[in-house]
């Protein structure tokens, strides 16, 4: 990781992985199981539930959140119990998304559904999500006033609703062949962009930062979220198989309903038809999305969101070292997907 993090997240990824494990501590042998499978989720162990070295997922939204929180002027230990949160939130829903999808992968490793069977896993994502909440309770126990704490509690359990709501249209275009560009940026605003506008939101709200940079950061943290799917998207597509670990066949191979390939079907007839036959051929739906100019569009759509995220960021001011963070953080989670 580039130098200006570095010293950041050496003194926050552990602090984040602590209040998190405080959160999932037992030493009653009857939960092994129960706490095993988080664990194993989070990176902690392996399928045996013996220690790893490394962790599972970049914790993006927890470094944001205590970045934010920073960079705002405020004291990023007391962010620490909604960073877990965020963190804990996160990963209930990547449980119950790998059920919901059938996904035998995560982050390079079985998912828990397969090791542990759909029921356990159901409710190892329940847990997961009652400890979020869990987590949310010790912003009590800091030294943030009692309405900035409320308004907290407000801003995340929204930020759930939101991203039920995604995730339910999601699941529904799945079976829909007329999803237009306008539906699919409404779905991707509740199923990636709404957990990261309240983490930013919510960083923002530590720190003392007034309500304008509050919505600054939101508003950051929203058009994070859409850049980061839309360039996801394109890396479906276009983008280098040995970098990104995906195949560009396989959107398109299970007809995935993404940015660039919407906007295709909504350009050309002939893509629609091709869609609909049984056997896809990959390179002729490329050549037809290329002629459609989804590349340009989505690239478009991607740079806006970008452009949008680094203006809010800069209206909100973030200073020190934290801020010039945040500054670089944001260049390369754009950066890398252009
Ligand atoms: C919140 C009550 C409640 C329900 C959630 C299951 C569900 C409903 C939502 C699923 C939402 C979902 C799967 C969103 C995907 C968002 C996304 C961009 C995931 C990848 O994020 P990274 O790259 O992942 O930060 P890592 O692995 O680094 O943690």
């Amino acid at each position: 990781m580039e130098t200006v993090l570095e010293p950041f997240w050496q003194r926050f990824l552990p602090a984040i992985d602590d209040e998190i494990q405080s959160i999932l501590a037992s030493d009653d042998d009857d939960y092994r199981l129960y706490y095993g499978m988080m664990a194993y989720h989070l990176g902690w162990v392996d399928e045996s539930f013996r220690p790893r070295q490394e962790r599972a997922g970049k914790r993006i939204r927890p470094l944001i959140c205590l970045l934010i929180c920073d960079a705002a002027g405020g004291e990023w230990q007391q962010a620490l119990p909604a960073a877990a949160a965020i963190e804990l939130l996160h990963n209930f829903s990547l449980i119950h998304d790998d059920i919901e999808d059938d996904s035998v992968t995560r982050r390079g490793r079985t998912t828990v559904w397969t090791l542990w069977g759909i029921p356990q896993a159901i409710n190892a994502g329940d847990s997961m999500f009652a400890l979020a909440y869990h987590a949310l309770t010790r912003l009590s126990q800091t030294l943030i006033p009692a309405p900035s704490v409320a308004q907290i509690w407000q801003i995340f359990t929204e930020a759930c609703i939101r991203l039920t709501k995604g995730q339910h249209l999601d699941m529904l275009f799945e079976g829909q062949d007329d999803v237009s560009v306008e539906a699919y940026l409404k779905m991707i605003g509740g199923k990636t962009a709404a957990l990261l506008a309240a983490t930013a939101e919510i960083g923002a709200i530590v720190g003392g930062a007034n309500r304008e940079t509050q919505l600054h950061c939101e508003a950051y943290g929203r058009n994070v979220g859409l850049a980061f799917q839309a360039y996801d998207d394109i890396l479906g597509v276009w983008g280098d198989e040995e970098k990104t670990g995906k195949s560009t066949a396989s959107d398109i191979l299970a007809r995935k309903k993404t940015l660039p390939i919407l906007y295709a079907m909504g350009q050309s007839s002939e893509l629609r038809a091709h869609l609909a036959r049984p056997e896809i051929d990959v390179e002729r739906v490329v050549q037809l999305m290329d002629s459609a100019g989804a590349k340009d569009f989505a690239l478009e759509t991607a740079r806006q969101y970008s452009d949008a995220a680094v203006a809010h960021l800069e209206a909100a001011q973030p200073a020190g070292e934290a801020g010039a963070a945040l500054r670089h953080l944001t260049a390369e989670l754009i950066r890398r997907r252009s």
